[in-house]
């Protein structure tokens, strides 16, 4: 097929909501920009289970325990649906781990956090997985089709993920005083980094207006923003605790919560590797693939055995 008749198609099917496949034209920019978002987006999962493992061996109770294991069993599930679709448009999954392992990709800024007690798990349910789910909601109509198709899954596990976290903290909203006040310190750490998960202001989202012209992304940073915070505050008041926001108000004429200012320097920072976690989190990474060593060998001479087997 010719490169013109390659693009007509493309963008006839962008316009009528016809899904992208794998061995359809596409332009390069779109695969590109593809595989960064998609290889991001399977790095923060599988980056997302370290500050959740942390608490897996201190869980309360068995309860507890068993829902937080099922959580980061989850995560990882959605890194490989997410780096099989990454893979139809060309890139190695061997390629993407050393992206991940020597620092060149980005994964999201939430994870450079630490996990400092019990409460932080609920939390990330509840404002991570929330602001996650906000995000990945659009994502499920992305025109990418193995992406959109992976996320529809992954959007479903992540709604339980956020309905247990809040759950979890319902429980500790009604506990004792030293409960409330660990509940009230996680809120206080967790919401600007939560809101930071949507990305910069739209004026500085240097790949939002492609990303929206292609339809690979639904929504912009900011609206999806907005969409969180005006579902939030409701939840935060039922949880009776304070987000730690003095802007924060409803505002009558735009229909919406008003909120202050991001730390945007904070923002940024994370982003290039210097947050509170972030040299712990590529170490993690970078000791489970060196360690893993041997079972990628064994799984590889076993495949040619078979393979072997079955042509002799
Ligand atoms: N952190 O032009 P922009 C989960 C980067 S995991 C770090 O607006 P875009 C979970 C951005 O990459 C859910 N970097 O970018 C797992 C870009 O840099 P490059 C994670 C960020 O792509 C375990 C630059 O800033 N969700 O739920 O149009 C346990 C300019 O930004 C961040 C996804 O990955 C950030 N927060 O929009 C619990 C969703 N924000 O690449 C829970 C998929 C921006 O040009 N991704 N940057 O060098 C997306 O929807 C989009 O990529 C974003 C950013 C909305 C995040």
């Amino acid at each position: 097929m010719s490169e013109a008749k390659g693009k007509k198609l493309f963008e006839e099917k962008i316009e009528n909501e016809v899904k992208i496949e794998a061995r359809d034209w596409m332009p390069d920019a779109y695969r590109k920009t593809l595989i960064r978002q998609i290889s991001q987006h399977a790095h923060s999962e599988i980056v997302g289970m370290l500050p959740e493992g942390n608490w897996i061996t201190r869980a309360p109770n068995l309860r507890r325990k068993l829902i937080l294991v099922a959580k980061a069993q989850d995560e990882a599930g959605h890194g490989l649906y997410l780096y099989s679709a990454a893979e139809t448009l060309g890139i190695t999954r061997n390629e993407m781990f050393e992206q991940l392992n020597s620092g060149k990709a980005k994964y999201s800024s939430i994870f450079n956090y630490p996990t400092l007690t019990w409460a932080d798990i609920g939390t990330i349910g509840w404002l991570v997985d929330g602001a996650a789910i906000m995000n990945q909601v659009m994502l499920c109509r992305t025109s990418y089709g193995p992406y959109a198709r992976a996320m529809v899954k992954i959007c479903k596990e992540e709604s339980f993920h956020q309905r247990q976290g809040y759950e979890s903290l319902l429980a500790l909203s009604k506990g004792t005083a030293a409960q409330k006040a660990m509940l009230q310190d996680a809120v206080d750490r967790w919401w600007w980094p939560s809101l930071m998960m949507f990305g910069p202001n739209d004026e500085e989202s240097t790949n939002s207006k492609q990303s929206i012209e292609w339809k690979i992304k639904r929504q912009t940073n900011d609206e999806l923003r907005q969409r969180f915070v005006d579902a939030t505050v409701e939840q935060a008041e039922i949880l009776g605790v304070t987000l730690p926001d003095p802007d924060l108000k409803w505002n009558e004429e735009r229909n919406h919560y008003d909120f202050g200012e991001i730390d945007w320097e904070e923002f940024w920072n994370v982003v290039k590797g210097n947050g509170p976690c972030n040299k712990e989190r590529l170490a993690a990474r970078n000791k489970a693939w060196d360690e893993g060593a041997w079972v990628r060998e064994a799984a590889m001479v076993h495949a040619e055995k078979k393979a072997k087997r079955k042509a002799a």
